[in-house]
This record gives C-alpha cells, structure tokens and sequence, in this order.
C-alpha cells in the first residue's frame, strides 16, 4: 500500500458539542473536507442540543497537555486551531504548548459563548486569552460582539468601533484580525480581515435566513486548513468563507433548534439550492 504523505496535519483544541453541529465535530468535519488530517485534542465535554448548551465540564489540564504532547511527539503539524478551552488552567496549558511552535500558524476561534448566547467562558477566561494566547496567534476569528468584549478593559474612553477593536487585538501582538458581521445591522454580513497596517480585504456575503450552529467553528477551522495548504493569507481568508457560506447555504435543521452546516455540501448527489 502507499503511503499518502500529502494531506496536512492540523491539531485542534476544542470540546465535544454532540450535536455535531459546533466545536470539535465541526473541526473534524471542515478540516476532512478541506483536505486535511485532524489531530484532536478534547478540552471539554458539552452537554447541549440544537436549541441550547445545558452544562459543559472541562477535562483535567494534565489530560488535555497529555493529548497534545503525545500526538506533537509523532507527527508534524501544519497548522494549530485553538477553540473552546473550558477552564482558564487550559488556556494557560494550550498557550504553553502552541509557544514551543512558533513558526505553526495558529488559528483561534475566540469562543466566549454559545451561538445562542449560553456562557462557554468567565470574565478571567477572557483577560487569560488576551494576556497569553492572542499574542501568539496567526489570526484570530471573532464575530463583532467577541471582538467587543475582548478589548473592553483596553478601550481607555475610546468608542469600540470594529477597527479600534481590530487595533486593540492587534496591539498584543497577533498578526491578523478576522471580524465578521453576522451580529451587525448591514443588509450583507460584511467580514473584515486586518492587519497592523489597517483593512487588508472586506468580503459582502448575503444574509442567510435562519439561525446556524457551528458556524465559527466552521470558518476558523476552514482557516486553519487553507493556512495548512500553504495558501497566502487574503486568499486563506476568502477561500475560507466561501466554503463556510456553501456549508451554511446547505444547512439543514435536524432538530428543533439551530441549522447545522453540512461541510460535506460538494459531495451529495443533486442540487439543494
Ligand atoms: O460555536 C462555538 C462553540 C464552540 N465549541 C463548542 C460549542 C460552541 C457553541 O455552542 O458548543 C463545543
């Protein structure tokens, strides 16, 4: 048998959404279906439907760090993805990790709550991963409202507008800034990508009806894989969402609650449109 040697290896951290329709199934699911081989290292288990997240537990700190290394051990990677981590010791053991690589893109989801609103984080949670995981990151997701609360204690009086809030994360030392604008009043959803020099790309998708459950996952994780290709920044970011926004396109709602994205959109037979 031969060996398949192409397929970039990306490690996620992230939690259990049984669902499949968020977090670590997510991951898996968009990074297979980009054309990579997902390594993942569990943080926490959730309990939730497609409605909302009742309950989560993180797992032990020594459980996930153990995960990690064991599997860094044996196989380069390409690209990290960082999303829920359930417990500020787990931001602290992620962060530690990911800085012995630091020529790996490292992509991070900031998850501070549920689509829906449900608390995935704490107040210290977020101070943690300001002080110790954004300043190494690549390129960090947030939709508008994370990128408002991440920088609240950073705004100094000034109004947090989108680009000051870009400014803010930016000035602990990421390199890009993701925005999207799903929770925004524009009549498209706008996603702003930027860097130390300001706007790089603002892409328009048009407003989808209904509601979606993992579709920041998604779309960090898509990241993660065009970053694993080799893939130059502005057209990572773009390729990306245009995979999230088919993925999204072909939801379906299996249950009473949320669509779930389907990131096997181009492999079913017919046209759902
Ligand atoms: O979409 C953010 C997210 C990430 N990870 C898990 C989740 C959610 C949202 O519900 O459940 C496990």
């Amino acid at each position: 048998m031969t060996k398949n040697t192409s397929l970039p290896v990306v490690l996620t951290f992230a939690a259990s959404d049984p669902t499949g329709g968020a977090g670590m199934q997510a991951d898996i699911l968009t990074l297979t279906s980009m054309g990579c081989h997902a390594l993942s290292v569990l943080t926490a288990v959730t309990v939730q439907d497609t409605v909302g997240v009742e309950d989560y537990f993180p797992l032990d700190t020594d459980w996930i760090v153990d995960q990690a290394r064991c599997v860094l051990e044996d196989m380069p990677v390409a690209a990290f993805k960082v999303g829920m981590l359930g417990s500020l010791e787990a931001i602290a053991a992620v962060a530690a990790i990911v800085a012995d690589y630091p020529d790996v893109p490292l992509i991070l989801d900031p998850v501070l709550t549920s689509g829906r609103g449900d608390a995935l984080s704490t107040d210290d949670m977020r101070a943690a991963m300001m002080d110790m995981l954004i300043p190494q990151t690549t390129i960090i997701t947030p939709n508008s409202v994370e990128a408002r609360r991440l920088v609240e204690d950073e705004l100094d009086g000034e109004e947090d507008t989108l680009d000051v809030c870009a400014r803010l994360l930016l000035a602990t030392g990421c390199e890009y800034v993701l925005i999207t604008g799903t929770h925004e009043g524009t009549s498209e959803v706008i996603n702003t990508l930027y860097d130390t020099t300001g706007v790089l790309c603002a892409d328009a998708w048009a407003r989808l009806a209904g509601s979606y459950h993992g579709s920041g996952c998604t779309l960090a994780s898509a990241i993660a894989a065009t970053l694993a290709h080799n893939m130059p920044i502005a057209e990572a970011v773009r390729e990306a969402q245009a995979f999230t926004y088919e993925s999204l396109r072909a939801g379906f709602r299996p249950g009473m609650g949320q669509y779930i994205p389907d990131r096997l959109f181009w492999a079913r037979d017919g046209d759902k449109s």
